[in-house]
């Protein structure tokens, strides 16, 4: 019991430590960013040494991120209400002085600024998404890029609940060309299994905001439903499936595969083994707080035997996890801690696969805030 209890504090202690790390660490020189550790202990290779380490980009507090043409990648802050541009031409980023786009934001727990992404057709369109929270509502904007700043601010989803803690706000284009916003339940539980609110879901729209004509409930904007904390969302490249994570009170953080007008079962269960709702595809019966997930696509920069599989980042250890899927690409088969350096790149949060092959993650900690790219362990036999 005590262990357990001491997890618990743990993870709530970071939870509320950081607003501190995404306050104070958004500018900075390189001189900040924090260095990873040794890289040779832990770990869930054959060999027992993880197979990644991770090499410093650029100093930045992230929440979440999102390449976009030209060699640029969107970041949002959190509790600073602003979404960055990081121009990446070359392997050189620098942050450019100036936010892309500001707003108020609340303050409390996982209150801010949280999602962003990329209009497919940004070429052409200019449009950026962004989701954010304040102490009364979350709200999911379109802005169009102007020269680098942003302009022409639309509202297209209003009114979703917002709490403290369990705001959701990943944005994601699927493959079909829809958005996708998962929302939290804003500690009202039972708000995941109301079909007319917009919280506790998985989202769907189209690029204007309106309701696709295929979403399964007539009218809704809602693709699946039971989903109590959402910080996670991919597309997997070889088979578009959408994959999202889900983050249990206690126990039970969830990897889940999305499949259209589905029930995951918030708050009347978490994990396996409700036959009323879907099981998720692979469960932590700890709590790590899962911050996001990458399907990778494949790459020459990694190995072939990393191609199509599952990582995902988390909150309270700082690891990254690598999930093996079968060959049908549903169904995972193995897992294994694909990066372990004892938390000495903080709590990892914003995770993407970058249009260069490499994936990126944010990691923010006491001695400062970075992005990272995933690079392979060269001590790990791969
Ligand atoms: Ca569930």
């Amino acid at each position: 019991m005590s262990r357990w209890f001491i997890s618990l504090q743990v993870r709530y202690l970071l939870f509320f430590m950081l607003p501190l790390f995404l306050i104070n660490c958004s500018g900075g020189s390189d001189s900040s960013i924090p260095q990873p550790g040794p890289t040779n202990n832990g770990g869930g290779g054959s060999s027992g040494i993880p197979s990644f380490t991770l090499e410093p980009m650029v100093a930045a507090s992230a929440t979440q991120m999102a390449f976009a043409p030209g060699d640029q990648l969107f970041y949002t802050d959190g509790k600073g209400g602003n979404v960055w541009v990081i121009d990446t031409a070359g392997g050189a980023w620098q942050r450019r002085p100036q936010p892309f786009y500001h707003t108020e934001v609340g303050q409390l727990g996982e209150q801010g600024i949280s999602g962003v992404a990329i209009d497919p057709d940004y070429a052409a369109n200019k449009f950026v998404y962004i989701y954010f929270t304040t102490p009364q509502y979350s709200r999911l904007v379109r802005v169009t890029d102007t020269n680098g700043r942003s302009s022409n601010e639309q509202i297209l989803i209003d009114g979703i609940l917002a709490a403290n803690v369990h705001n959701g706000g990943v944005l994601l284009f699927g493959a079909d060309g829809k958005l996708y916003v998962t929302t939290g339940d804003a500690t009202q539980q039972h708000v995941a299994q109301d079909p007319v609110s917009l919280n506790g879901k998985i989202l769907r729209i189209n690029a204007d905001g309106s309701v696709p004509s295929d979403n399964p409930f007539p009218g809704s904007r809602t693709w699946l439903y039971g989903v109590r904390n959402s910080f996670g969302l991919t597309v997997h490249p070889a088979t578009n499936d959408l994959w999202f994570t889900d983050n249990g009170p206690t126990v039970d953080d969830e990897v889940n595969l999305a499949v259209k007008g589905s029930n995951y079962g918030w708050p009347e269960t978490t994990g396996k083994g409700d036959t009323r709702f879907i099981d998720p595809a692979f469960v932590l019966a700890q709590p790590v707080g899962i911050t996001n997930i990458v399907a990778v696509q494949a790459t020459p920069v990694y190995p072939s035997q990393y191609h199509n599989n599952l990582f995902f980042t988390d909150f309270v250890e700082g690891k990254i996890r690598r999930l093996v899927l079968d060959a049908s690409l549903k169904t995972v088969v193995s897992d294994s801690v694909a990066l372990d350096i004892q938390h000495a790149a903080g709590a990892l949060i914003a995770f993407k696969q970058g249009p260069d092959g490499y994936m990126y993650v944010s990691g923010s900690s006491s001695s400062g805030s970075s992005i990272y790219r995933v690079a392979l362990n060269p001590n790990a036999p791969q």
